[in-house]
């Protein structure tokens, strides 16, 4: 019998700082990203977005070989600082027109858009005024989220608000790894992960107004385990679960922080801030790529994340473990219960070292390996009743790994930075029959 529903929708992701390049073109001014890949020894290898692969102006390329792929749905993100380019609150109308094409040209080929509006890059400008530390960030984000909607609405099936906060909120904001670069202790950290929420409640309400079709908010989700059965590594990784698994995760469901981090979070939170952020939402995005282990470690954050033993690693040196797929999954139902939207695994891949061959083939067999058995471990979690109704491959194409640079290649479709050609690998081939089948 097969395993997914008959309408499951099957679709690739990618965001806009890892693909369009184009950073100063038609009125678009930087972002954090444009700051911090300027950091020396922020990036692996010394490289910016700056082209990226050139998306911008590939990008009629680029939906061809979505529609070739067949996928049913394309997730993006939009460049917030294309569109608000300045405090002035006029939008820039060339930005607009950018995503206008690329809507026009998904449609040809009906192709379903899942536009998200922040992927991790914050208009420079606004990082200047305090970023996600200050709480007037909220009020920008929702006026852009209305700006976005009014301009682009008509054309777009699925909106989401944030990708990975918790991934944003941490290696952003306390651990430096990601733009803007901050090293905050971790009780001020929790004014940007209030802040990021009470933005995301903020433009769910902003979008339902303007008669969005559908929302969907996204988090990244790995079971934590401890790495050693010590008390202390015990002790950090319960602690490690609840930041990512439920800080972001609780209070838009069930409308308030996990218990013991309430303190933590208490002196940012204003009178109706918990209504806001505990508007509903319509979809519930699950990315997902790996188990993690934690230790404990003496220092201002007191663990570690590692992979766990006993499982393959993809080059990224992440533990390949499809079975915790099925358990976030499972675990997300079993916690929430009729509170849990429609899941959409709304990210799974895997970087490996691809390369093309003499014979112009790009062969990744570990990847139709990880993908082929997430789809298993999906298929599991729907037979044991979780209503999981899309799956997003992250990513079509090779792009720009954030501090790892052009270092890691997550991509269907191989991407050779020098010349921007791009070669469809196996995995490619091995997607576009499991959609077709
Ligand atoms: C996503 O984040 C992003 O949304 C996307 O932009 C990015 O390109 C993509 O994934 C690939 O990185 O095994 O202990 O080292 C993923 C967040 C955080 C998930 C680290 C995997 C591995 C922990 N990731 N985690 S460990």
């Amino acid at each position: 019998m097969e395993a997914f529903p008959r309408n499951f929708i099957w679709g690739v992701s990618t965001s806009a700082y890892q693909t369009e390049g184009a950073v100063a073109e038609d009125g678009r001014t930087p972002s954090v990203w444009d700051t911090f890949a300027r950091v020396p020894g922020a990036i692996a290898d010394g490289s910016t977005g700056d082209v990226a692969t050139d998306h911008y102006h590939r990008w009629e390329e680029d939906v061809a070989l979505l529609a070739d792929l067949g996928v049913r749905a394309y997730r993006f993100s939009l460049s917030w600082s294309r569109i608000m380019p300045d405090d002035s609150g006029r939008p820039n109308a060339a930005g607009l027109e950018f995503y206008e094409s690329l809507l026009d040209g998904l449609s040809r080929w009906a192709i379903r858009p899942v536009v998200n509006l922040y992927h991790w890059d914050l208009p420079q400008w606004l990082q200047e005024k305090g970023g996600w530390c200050d709480r007037e960030t909220t009020d920008r984000f929702a006026e852009y989220a209305a700006v976005a909607v009014d301009a682009l609405g008509r054309d777009v099936d699925v909106w989401c608000t944030l990708n990975e906060p918790f991934e944003h909120c941490m290696l952003g904001h306390v651990l430096g790894e990601h733009a803007p670069g901050l090293t905050l202790p971790l009780d001020e950290a929790f004014a940007v992960a209030h802040h990021l929420l009470l933005a995301q409640g903020k433009a769910v309400r902003v979008l339902r107004e303007a008669g969005a079709e559908s929302v969907m908010a996204i988090n990244s989700y790995a079971p934590a385990r401890p790495a050693s059965d010590s008390e202390a590594d015990r002790t950090v990784a319960a602690l490690y679960d609840v930041l990512q698994n439920r800080l972001f995760t609780d209070p838009p469901l069930t409308g308030r922080y996990p218990e013991e981090l309430e303190p933590l979070v208490a002196p940012f939170v204003r009178d109706g801030d918990m209504d806001v952020i505990a508007t509903p939402v319509d979809l519930w995005g699950v990315n997902y790529y790996a188990v993690n282990a934690v230790r404990a470690v003496d220092g201002p954050i007191p663990l570690e994340v590692v992979a766990p033993e006993g499982h393959p690693l993809t080059a990224f040196g992440w533990a390949v473990a499809p079975e915790g797929l099925t358990e976030t999954l499972t675990g997300l139902r079993d916690r929430y219960g009729d509170a849990l939207p429609v899941v959409v695994v709304s990210e799974n891949g895997c970087a490996y070292d691809d390369v093309v061959g003499a014979d112009g083939r790009c062969d990744d067999p570990e990847r139709v390996a990880y993908l082929s058995a997430h789809l298993d471990a999906i298929a599991e979690a729907i037979a044991k009743g979780v209503d999981v109704r899309g799956y997003f491959v992250w990513s079509l194409t090779d792009n720009w790994e954030w501090a790892e640079g052009f270092t890691k290649r997550f991509g269907l479709v191989h991407v050779d930075y020098a010349t921007q050609e791009r070669v469809a690998k196996s995995s490619f081939a091995w997607y576009r029959e499991r959609i077709a089948r």
